[in-house]
Parts: structure tokens; C-alpha cells; sequence
């Protein structure tokens, strides 16, 4: 079912329930939602690197076809920089690592890093964004225009959230370290390192929303789910990729302030950054669920159990992990679940760690729950509803991206995959980048303190000894 288009080709999306693509402007508009969507084939490219993985080689040669035939960076449309950057640059990226992979072993012949020029290309469209004086992107960005174009709205933001300014690195220096170009990863450091300096010092939190021009934090609550996720993620997934030092210092102190303020075993609550201990709020949303993988990748595994524990009741509970109040028996706080993937790859990256037969226990409530409630003749649709069951007519590409490749990963023997994924790392979206970039030359950045790789094996070995 996977590369089948069609309904939807060449949309960005598939509404599953009419069978018909998304196309921003012919839909009702949805909001910041739809700022993902670029009329770039955005879902073909998202799930580029899941068809190489699921060993569909055929339809990813074939996928790649019409990527380099089909898709236009240069539309005259405002876009997401976060979103971009992660879904469309990662999902070329990840489409190259794969297409280089396959030519190394005699396959895919004709390739000729179509798809890095592409990507290329796009980064190119994404810098105008960063052309602030802190360094941090502006939110948004118009394709064929950058910010001073004829839609006004993107050069006059002034707020962008803190993962939306901190998760660019992996794919930034990817680009450049493919490519030789130095900037992309300069630009990402740049606004790394503004975040650093500004976190509160006391707590060493940061806040959710930043001021992109003066530095203030506009939102003063920080937790480790939206807004602010996968900013502690790239952190140390950039030292893992990049092998520097600096990356893994500013995680560890980010986590230790994490652990002392906002764990509270199982739960995870948000506080203030400048009271940390005041809660910020009562209820979790379902981003938070990637917490406990990242944990795995930080070697601590007892508190990634307990959460990832309290997140299985609570999907137990609801079919499905929306955002719940913990104080109130985990009752249903907002109802909607565009079937996120969080607890998915949570579950993958422990049973890696500690081949728990549980976790595959886990992956099937997970998958019948998918099957049962979501699935629709076209494709699967968002829970509008998990409480009633009701759907919308949705299907955001991260499902193919990362709900499918987490699944697929957690149930695949060794011999069902293509290529050792421990070569590799895992982008926020689930983009493979090869771990053969941190030795590949970037003569802007910094020397390399520390070239040590991490494996998620090396974990295991490692969990087994603290248990
Ligand atoms: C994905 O696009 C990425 O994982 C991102 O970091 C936040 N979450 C969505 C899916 O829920």
C-alpha cells in the first residue's frame, strides 16, 4: 500500500477519508498547520528513506524518479522553516544517503546526486530566514522570495518556538558536509549558540517561545514537549553525528536541570524558567512521548521505563496517546491524535536497548490500535476524536516517515534490513543521515574534540550493567 499514488499524486498530502490530495489554498485553510505543506510532493519526500529500509527498492528507485522529474522548490508560497527543514531537506537527504547507498552496490546506476542538488537548493531557500541579528530563522519563509517578498507576513515576525530555532543542525550540517558548502552548518551553529547563551541561568531551562530579534523569551514555561522537543534532541544528536564536545556538555546540562525540575517519575511537568519549581501547567501533551528514546540514547533507561510505562496505560486507556491530565487519571485533555509517532519510536529505541520482549508487546497494541481505529480504504486517518473514534480527513506525512519506519525497525529481524541502521542516525523525522559525516570535511567548524560515535548496542551493553 505504501507507494501507491493513486489518489493524491502529486499533493503534498492524502486525505485518506475523501481519497484526494491535499492542496494548500483548494482546502479550507487549517492555520500553522498547513505551513507544511509547499505544493512539493510534500509526503513522496518524507517517505523516501522508509521505502529503502522496507527494502522496496523498486518503488524507491521509482519514487526518486518522479521527486527529480516532478517537484518545484521555487513556488511562490510561505512555508515553515522548522517543518521544511525537517520533513522536505531531511527526506532529500535521506532519499541521497539511501540512492548513494544502492549505487555503491550496483544499483540505481544512473544517479548523479540529483537529489543533493535538490536539497541544495532548497537550503539555499531556507537561509534568508536566518538573516536576523541573533541568528535564530525566522518561522516562516516564502520559497521563491525568502522574507522581503510580496507576502509581508514573514519579515515582520518577531516569535519563533524554541525547537523551530534549534532543530536544524543534523540536516544544516549534513547539507553542508555532502556538499563541501560550509554555510548551512555555520548558520545552524550560530543559532544553536544563541540558545545556549540565552537559556535562564539559574535553572538552565529555556523557555518555549523566543523574541527572534532581542533574544526575550516570550513563553517562560519549558517542558520537554512542544515547542521545545527536539531542540534537546539535536543536541545530542549533534554530537552524536558531529562528534563535538560542546553539543553533548550543553545536553547534559540541559537534562541535568530536566531530571531536578521537570521529571517527576513517571510524569514529565511542564514549570517556569525562572521558578522551576512553580508547575507551568497540569496536563502533558503527546509530543513529550520521544522523551523516553531520547533517554535510551543518553544511556539513563530507568526513567525512560517508568515514563514510557505510565505513556503505555495511558494508550491503554484511550486507544491512542492524546494529551492527558496526569492529576486527574490521565482523563482526555484535548481529544485530537494526527496519529503521532513518539511513542512508537520510544518504544523501538527500548527494546533496541534492552530487547525486553515487552516492547514488542507494545508495537502490536500499537499497530491493532492503528489497524483497528485508524485505518480507512484509503490510507489512515487522524482521530479527531479518541474518545468517540471519529476521524479527520488527514494523513500528515511524518505516519509514513516515522509511525512506519519506527514500527517496521521495532519487528525487523537484522536480516529484513537493507543496511545496519546503526550507521546511521535518526532525525527527528526519522531522516537517515550517515554516521560517515562526522570525519567528512567542513573547514568552517570547529575541531573535533571528541570523534566518539555512540551506538544504540554500546547502550545496551551499557543498560545491562546499571539495571
Ligand atoms: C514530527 O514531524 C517530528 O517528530 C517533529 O519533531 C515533531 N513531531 C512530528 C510528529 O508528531
Amino acid at each position: 500500500m505504501i507507494q501507491k499514488v493513486d489518489h493524491a499524486y502529486p499533493a503534498d498530502e492524502l486525505m485518506p477519508l475523501t481519497c484526494r490530495g491535499r492542496v494548500r489554498g483548494l482546502e479550507p485553510s487549517r492555520g500553522d498547520i498547513d505551513d507544511a505543506l509547499g505544493k512539493f510532493s510534500l509526503t513522496l519526500i518524507d517517505t523516501l528513506d522508509t521505502l529503502a529500509l522496507l527494502n522496496k527498492t523498486v518503488e524507491f528507485e521509482e519514487a526518486v524518479r518522479r521527486v527529480v522529474a516532478d517537484v518545484r522548490l521555487d513556488n511562490d508560497i510561505v512555508v515553515s522553516v522548522f517543518e521544511t527543514n525537517i520533513r522536505v531537506l531531511g527526506g532529500l537527504l535521506g532519499g541521497h544517503s539511501m540512492a548513494v547507498m544502492l549505487k555503491e552496490s550496483g544499483r540505481m546506476v544512473w544517479y548523479q546526486d540529483e537529489l543533493l542538488h535538490m536539497a541544495k537548493d532548497l537550503g539555499l531557500r531556507l537561509l534568508p530566514a536566518f538573516n536576523t541579528s541573533s541568528g535564530l530563522p525566522y518561522p516562516r519563509v516564502n520559497l521563491r522570495y525568502g522574507v522581503r517578498g510580496p507576502e509581508t507576513r514573514t519579515g515582520t515576525e518577531t516569535d519563533t518556538c524554541t525547537a523551530c530555532a534549534g532543530t536544524i543542525i543534523l540536516e544544516f550540517a549534513a547539507l553542508s558536509r555532502f556538499t563541501g558548502d560550509p554555510t548551512f552548518e555555520a548558520h545552524a551553529r550560530r543559532a544553536l549558540d544563541f540558545l545556549w547563551e540565552k537559556r535562564q541561568r539559574n535553572s538552565n531551562l529555556v523557555g518555549t517561545t523566543i523574541n527572534i530579534h532581542s533574544g526575550e523569551w516570550v513563553r517562560r514555561d519549558s517542558g520537554v514537549g512542544a515547542g521545545i522537543d527536539s531542540y534537546y534532541e539535536y543536541l545530542m544528536k549533534a554530537y552524536i553525528l558531529l562528534g563535538d564536545d560542546r553539543f553533548l556538555q550543553r545536553f547534559n546540562t540541559h537534562y541535568a536541570s530536566i531530571m531536578k525540575y521537570i521529571s517527576q517519575p513517571p510524569l514529565l511537568l511542564d514549570v517556569h524558567i525562572h521558578k522551576p519549581l512553580l508547575p507551568a501547567r497540569t496536563w502533558m501533551d503527546s509530543l513529550l512521548a520521544f522523551f523516553p528514546g531520547l533517554q535510551v540514547l543518553k544511556g539513563d533507561i530507568r526513567p525512560a521505563i517508568e515514563t514510557h510505562e505510565m505513556l503505555y496505560q495511558v494508550t491503554k486507556k484511550h486507544n491512542f496517546l492524546p494529551e492527558v491530565d496526569p492529576l486527574f487519571y490521565f482523563r482526555v485533555h484535548w481529544a485530537q491524535h494526527p496519529l503521532r509517532p513518539e511513542f512508537a519510536e520510544s518504544t523501538y529505541f527500548l527494546y533496541k536497548a534492552t530487547r525486553d520482549p515487552y516492547y514488542l508487546e507494545v508495537g502490536r497494541t500499537i499497530l491493532e490500535n492503528l489497524n483497528r481505529f485508524a485505518r480507512v480504504p484509503c490510507g489512515f486517518a487522524a482521530m479527531k476524536d479518541v474518545r468517540t473514534g471519529s476521524h479527520e480527513d488527514r494523513m500528515d506525512s511524518f505516519f509514513l516517515a516515522e509511525m512506519f519506519k519506527y514500527l517496521f525497525l521495532l519487528f525487523a529481524e537484522e536480516d529484513d534490513l537493507p543496511f545496519n541502521v546503526e550507521d546511521y542516525v535518526f532525525t527527528t523525522e526519522a531522516h537517515l543521515l550517515p554516521l560517515s559525516l562526522s570525519t567528512a570535511s567542513n573547514s568552517q567548524a570547529p575541531p573535533l574534540v571528541n570523534n566518539m560515535v555512540l551506538h544504540i548496542s554500546d547502550m545496551a551493553v551499557f543498560t545491562a550493567c546499571v539495571l
